[in-house]
């Protein structure tokens, strides 16, 4: 498409639609801005923008701008199932995401990484691993940076590893990675996409353009990802951390070995990788496979995994504090990845969880405690929830806070001699927060102080 003075309205004016206003105006087209929020509330955005002219609609519903434009573009936040949406495609206008248009715009091979948890974690380490190698990369994504920030910018020899949430892949109808990774899949965002069903099958829509020259990677252990193998055309390889395989990556020896039909190859021992956790050697195997079907050498991509520490907000060791230590894993936002934090603590553990309500059920949570969460500190939305489910299960240990500042403090006040607190929040964080970042930032903040008050 020529984009030269086409009319396109972008909805959604946080950091997805300011990257795909700023795309759209270097090609010459006519960009207008729309948002529920209103100008003022914008304002930073509205500042960064201004210079480089923009039709501003904020603070009005997007339906009465539809007979002026040829292209809509969707932030992720928007849901595919709004009302203009619908009036959008009767009337023959197409609608996309930020990621369908950025790789419309994008000339570079896209890697493209996704899964329920642990997609942040390998996207961060493919990164790393492809960068190590000498080659121009640009990590994007849900990660945090939209992929349409760097579309243009993207040579055809660079590399883009994007990581994709499926949110992202509601209107993404030409998206087509070189390589596309389903991690795992399990139960989240179920107030969006109503069913498990229609999760998997948009899950699903990452490869659903794959073809013979591509490669869909997927998790043998995993039974929702392994199940998507009937469904891919293109070339499938399998990563397990529990069985041997005869092709793809796995562990043997307690050695990650790859085979991507170059013959068997020993990447390291599993000691040597500095992420800690079964889950993260799940990550390790995923990026290891990943990049060495692109031709990495494995003796590049074990230099990576011995140094690589892990991506902020993701069971991230924010400190010690009286000889309790802190854990962050704000990122922790659906019940499967705190069950995942959960089972990496060590010591007797204070539980900081709860947040924004996406409709799930927290009994798995609630049994994943075992002996190691002496207590539960919970706050948001998810608060009482959370705290029924755990008495009917017979844990008694719950305080409710109200704000996390509290909950650090009550945390504290809780955790045993030599313990961890541990905020995974099991929710997301937009009852309270902007983002999990930012809950993340207050978190370890509130450690921050607690440490000086200690001191
Ligand atoms: N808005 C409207 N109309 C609506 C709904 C929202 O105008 O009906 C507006 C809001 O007022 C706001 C803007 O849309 O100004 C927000 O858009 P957005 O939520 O898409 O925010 P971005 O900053 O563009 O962030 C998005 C992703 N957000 C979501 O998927 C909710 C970020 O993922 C991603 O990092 C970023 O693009 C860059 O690609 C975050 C996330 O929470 C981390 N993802 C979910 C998750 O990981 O569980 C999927």
């Amino acid at each position: 498409m020529d984009y030269k003075d086409k009319k396109v309205l972008v909805i959604g004016m946080a950091r997805s639609g300011l990257a795909v206003a700023k795309a759209l105006r270097t090609l010459g087209a006519r960009v207008i801005a729309n948002d529920i929020k209103t100008g003022e509330q914008l304002d930073v955005v509205v500042k960064e923008l201004e210079p480089i002219g923009v039709e501003w609609a904020l603070g009005v519903s997007p339906d009465g701008l539809l007979d002026r434009v040829d292209l809509v573009v969707i932030s992720p936040g928007i849901p595919i199932d709004a009302p203009f949406v619908k009036k959008a495609t009767t009337m023959g206008i197409e609608v996309i995401s930020e990621v369908e248009l950025a790789f419309r715009l994008c000339k570079a091979p896209v890697t493209a990484i996704t899964g329920t948890n642990g997609k942040t974690t390998t996207t961060a380490l493919t990164g790393e691993i492809f960068k190590a190698a000498g080659k121009t990369t640009y990590v994007v994504g849900n990660i945090g940076i939209p992929f349409a920030g760097i579309a243009l910018e993207a040579h055809e020899d660079d590399l883009v590893v994007a990581e994709i949430s499926s949110f992202q892949l509601e209107a993404a109808p030409t998206f087509k990675p070189k390589i596309a990774a389903v991690l795992n899949i399990s139960e989240d965002h179920m107030n969006r996409h109503k069913t498990m069903e229609n999760y998997i099958d948009l899950k699903s829509g990452i490869f659903k353009n794959s073809a013979d020259s591509d490669l869909v990677i997927l998790n043998k252990d995993d039974p929702l990802s392994a199940g998507l193998a009937g469904r891919v055309r293109a070339k499938t390889l399998f990563f397990s951390r529990t069985q041997k395989l005869q092709e793809g990556a796995w562990i043997e020896d307690d050695s990650i070995i790859i085979d991507v039909g170059r013959g068997r190859e020993r990447v390291c021992k599993i000691g040597e990788i500095f992420i800690p956790g079964p889950h993260n050697l799940e990550n390790a195997l995923a990026a290891s496979l990943l990049t060495r079907a692109f031709g990495i050498p494995t003796s590049l991509i074990a230099k990576v995994l011995r140094v690589f520490k892990g991506v902020e907000h993701r069971i991230e060791l924010v400190g010690t504090v009286s000889g309790i230590t802190f854990y962050n894993d704000s990122k922790g936002t659906n019940i499967d990845a705190a069950i995942k934090a959960i089972e990496s603590m060590t010591a007797p553990t204070v539980l900081i969880a709860g947040g924004y309500d996406k409709g799930s059920r927290f009994e798995s949570l609630i049994d994943s405690f075992g002996g190691r969460i002496s207590h539960l500190v919970v706050l948001g939305q998810t608060a009482e929830k959370i705290t029924e489910c755990a008495r009917d299960k017979g844990f008694q240990n719950i305080y409710r806070v109200d704000t996390l500042e509290d909950g650090v403090k009550k945390a504290f006040s809780l955790a045993l001699p030599e313990g961890n607190v541990l905020l995974s929040p099991a929710c997301a964080s937009w009852d309270m927060f902007k983002d999990f970042e930012e809950r993340g930032r207050v978190f370890k903040e509130a450690v921050k102080v607690l440490g000086e008050e200690k001191r």
